[in-house]
């Protein structure tokens, strides 16, 4: 059998603890196919979990993960986080893409998960302890209609969150954020799409949302809006404007990953703070967005910058400039995850806010030790690792759905036919 060309220099074969397999298991206890790596040693009952939840392209990832990575794994020391990141990222030669990070994630955060069990400690005391008590956290309020927004914005401060994004479907057309809902009677539809994406009228229609929002539920609650891409950057630069009479906490995507060179236009022209990254996957990405303060947070999907590794450092050069995290953390992220998002939110010392999915018990139960929220706090424990665990029999119980229903959503179209970024 040919020697593992990626085993380091100081590798012994007499190594007390070694990887001795890696698997991949893809679950949708939820209907969202989540994808868990699975790290396991010679030392019985010591292994690892990390998330690689790219949702989209989750079998893609499975196989990063079983035929590229798990051979360079096996036999080495599973305390070498470093050098097996910066090894796995470069030995695919072409690198920094939405599948391999997440596969890399995947091996990273499961190592990080071993380290943290073979300290005793939980990941964020090996990232350097508690830099608050617990996280503020925002979930997702949205609705077909103003009224039906504010209902589920209202509900969602009645349990405890202060932070609330708010979402509403455009009548018509597949909207990010809600389904898609028939218009009324009589509404003129432009273009030769009937359910084209209207920009115009989404453009027009959050700052009335917004407006009602402030004077029903008052200054108290922290409101979060994602444009999610869907408009062009000027005319991003306009919503931003017209909504500052309504003191977002952060107005998210206003241009996407290949637009960024309008940010500094955006930010010369709005006070609306501005946090953008869910969709990074290099970091040359985010540098122009830390070197030059075009955002006020940074909001990576972890997992698809490629694991804790990346993030922490991420988030201390983000601190150098003055910029906040809030991770990427909807119901396409595993509880695995978020257990990641929490220990570089409690450790980091500009963790801005977290996103959260409130998981249904069948996640729950699939991933024993979920994180726990309380007052709208995400609450670290003192379990050794990430300290999610995975039900193995359960989560074959929820095979990933047919991706043709699933991601139907990122087939939007505008009036005229042409795809619209999701
Ligand atoms: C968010 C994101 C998500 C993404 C989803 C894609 O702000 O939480 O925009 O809603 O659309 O994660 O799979
Ligand atoms: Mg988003």
């Amino acid at each position: 059998m040919t020697e593992n060309p990626w085993l380091p220099p100081w590798h012994s074969h007499d190594t007390t603890v070694t990887i001795t397999d890696v698997r991949t298991i893809v679950t949708a206890p939820a209907g969202i196919p989540l994808v868990v790596v699975k790290v396991l040693t010679s030392e019985d009952g010591l292994y690892g979990l990390g998330c690689a939840t790219f949702c989209q392209r989750p079998l893609t990832v499975e196989s990063a993960v079983q035929d590229y990575l798990r051979p360079q794994l096996i036999g080495r020391d599973p305390s070498d986080v470093a050098d097996i990141w910066n090894a796995a990222h470069l030995s695919s030669y072409w690198r920094s893409g939405p599948v391999l990070n997440n596969a890399l994630s995947g091996v990273d955060m499961a190592l990080w998960d071993i380290k943290g069990k073979r300290a005793g400690l939980p990941v964020w005391q090996l990232l350097g302890g508690r830099a608050r008590q617990a996280v503020p956290a925002y979930v997702h309020a949205r609705g077909r209609d103003i009224a039906e927004v504010t209902e589920a914005a209202q509900a969602h401060i009645e349990a405890g969150f202060g932070h609330v994004r708010v979402q509403i479907a455009v009548p018509g057309v597949r909207t990010y954020g809600y389904p898609e809902v028939v218009p009324p009677q009589g509404t003129t539809r432009r273009g030769i799409v009937s359910n084209g994406w209207d920009p115009d009228a989404y453009l027009r229609l959050v700052p009335r949302l917004l407006e009602h929002l402030r004077t029903e539920l008052g200054d108290g609650v922290r409101l979060l809006h994602d444009i999610h891409e869907r408009l062009t950057p000027t005319q991003a630069i306009r919503l931003a404007k017209a909504v500052e009479p309504f003191d977002l906490y952060y107005l998210e995507d206003p241009v996407a990953p290949d637009d960024l060179g309008w940010l500094p236009l955006l930010r010369a022209q709005t006070s609306t703070p501005i946090a953008i990254g869910e969709l990074f996957v290099n970091r040359a990405e985010y540098l122009p967005v830390l070197s030059d303060r075009l955002a006020d947070f940074i909001r990576c999907h972890v997992s698809a910058v490629g694991g804790i590794t990346p993030a922490w450092k991420l988030a201390l050069a983000a601190d150098l400039f003055g910029i906040l995290t809030a991770w990427h953390g909807p119901g396409d992220v595993s509880p695995v995850g978020h257990a990641a998002n929490l220990a570089l939110d409690i450790a980091a010392p500009n963790t801005g806010i977290q996103e959260l999915y409130l998981f249904p018990d069948a996640v729950r139960e699939v991933f024993p030790g979920s994180p726990e929220v309380r007052d709208g706090h995400l609450w670290p424990t003192d379990t050794p690792g990430l300290g999610v665990d995975l039900d193995e029999t359960r989560a074959a119980q929820f095979p990933p759905p047919d991706p043709l229903t699933r991601d139907g959503w990122t087939a939007t179209r505008r009036t005229d036919g042409a795809v619209q970024r999701p």
